[in-house]
């Protein structure tokens, strides 16, 4: 079963649609492994954000994702990878699909509400980045009245 890694930044926090982010990951019949608040400080941003390094929109970036506490999450399902940068959308909300997260509740391309992993070998790294091994839970879904 495919992992990736999602991130509410903090504008998601502050626009309070932590829940509706989650409900529509559930939608899916995906299942969250893991889930930690976490006050991504300048340092851990910077290198979370290594490949965008010497970018015009670096230092502005780490300074957004460093204002304050984001909320750090594994979730798993068939494809996931592939199928929740759909559901997340462009990066830019201008040109995000209809219905896609970003479309509905980013404001702009740095403030977009939500990371998603990219690729299998990211979605690796950014794991282990966030999460030691006894904090990934593999558990199946029970039935239950109501
Ligand atoms: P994405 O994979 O869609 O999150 O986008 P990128 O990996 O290209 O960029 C990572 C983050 O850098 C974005 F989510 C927001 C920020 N960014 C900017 O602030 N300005 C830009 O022009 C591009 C990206």
């Amino acid at each position: 079963m495919e992992q990736t890694l999602v991130i509410i930044k903090p504008d998601g926090l502050s626009k309070k649609i932590t829940g509706k982010i989650i409900n529509i990951l559930e939608k899916e019949n995906f299942k969250m492994a893991a889930c930690r608040m976490f006050f991504l400080d300048k340092k851990k941003t910077e290198l979370f954000y290594e490949e965008h390094r010497g970018k015009e929109f670096y230092p502005p970036l780490v300074s957004f994702m460093s204002s304050n506490p984001s909320l750090v999450m594994i979730w798993q399902g068939d494809e996931i990878i592939s199928r929740l940068r759909i559901i997340v959308g462009n990066t830019n909300p201008e040109t995000a699909e209809e219905g896609t997260i970003r479309k509905m509740y980013a404001g702009d391309n740095r403030h977009n509400v939500i990371h998603c992993s990219d690729s299998p070998k990211s979605a690796q790294r950014e794991i282990d980045f966030f999460f030691p091994e006894e904090e990934i839970y593999n558990w199946e879904r029970k039935e239950y009245k109501k």
